[in-house]
Order: structure tokens, then sequence, then C-alpha cells
């Protein structure tokens, strides 16, 4: 597999529940490496950027008002398979549904407050490093 990069983001319930420090040390355990990463607010902009695929759909406009609603964490993060990875640390959507041992499965409860986001292709990773992190 190649070196690739993914976008990840500690959503606004696991800093506020502070289980950040869990969280990116699992990241790290993993082999995977954290090259970029900034606490602060997601902007409308970037939400809408970042969740274009998700407009007009029923939970459009709770998840931005959700993602903006506290400081999140942005990171880059880089390895082999980076993006299948990061997806496969992180379990399902659903933390209800997500396996024990997952991220989603460990710190969540609900799909609207589901813990961290994650690339779901090295085409979406470059497109979302670019809305968070600039070119
Ligand atoms: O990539 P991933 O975050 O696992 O799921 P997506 O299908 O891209 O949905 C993005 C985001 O939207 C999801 O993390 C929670 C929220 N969401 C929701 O609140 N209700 C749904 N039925 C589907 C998704
Ligand atoms: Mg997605």
């Amino acid at each position: 597999m190649a070196i690739e990069k993914t976008y990840s983001m500690l959503k606004p319930d696991a800093v506020r529940n502070r289980h950040m420090g869990e969280i990116i040390a699992r990241i790290e355990r993993s082999g995977l490496t954290i090259e970029r990463m900034e606490l602060g607010m997601v902007t409308p902009e970037q939400a809408a950027a970042n969740y274009a695929e998700h407009e007009g759909k029923p939970f459009y406009n709770g998840l931005i008002e959700y993602i903006t609603s506290g400081p999140v964490v942005k990171m880059v993060v880089s390895g082999e398979g980076a993006v299948k990875k990061m997806r496969t640390l992180m379990g399902a959507t659903n933390p209800a549904e997500a396996a024990p041992g997952t991220i989603r499965g460990d710190f969540g409860l609900i799909m609207d407050e589901n813990v961290i986001h994650g690339s779901d292709s090295p085409e979406s990773a470059e497109r979302e490093i670019g809305v968070f992190f600039g070119a």
C-alpha cells in the first residue's frame, strides 16, 4: 500500500468530553503519523465545504450546527493506507453499531455526535486538507 495522507478531526463532543488524549494515543499507537494538528473552531464555510456531499439531506443542518458548536482538533495523518486505516480505527458511522475497541464504539453514543471524522478516500483527503489547512 502507498503512503497516503488523510484528514481527521476530533469532533466537538470528543473535546468537550475530554477524550482528546486517549484518541490521539490510539492514532499514534496504530503506527500512523500525525503531521499537523490544530485545536480550534470550524467556520461555517469550512463546515459546508467539508460536508458538501450531504447538502439537502435531513441531517445536514444539524450536522453543520454541531460541527461548528465548539472546538475541534484538526489533523493531517499520514502512513501506509492511512485513509482506510483511520476508518478502521474509527469504526462504523453510528456509534451504536460501531464495534467495541473502535473510537466511535468506545467514546460515542449517538449518530449526531460520533466523536471523529476521517476522509473516505485519498481524493476526499486532499480536498479536506485544503479546506482546513490550505493548499
Ligand atoms: O464518513 P462518516 O462520518 O462515517 O459518515 P457520512 O455518511 O459521511 O456522514 C457524515 C456525518 O453525518 C456522520 O459522521 C454523522 C452525520 N450523519 C447523521 O447525523 N445522520 C445520518 N443518517 C448520517 C450521517
Ligand atoms: Mg463521510
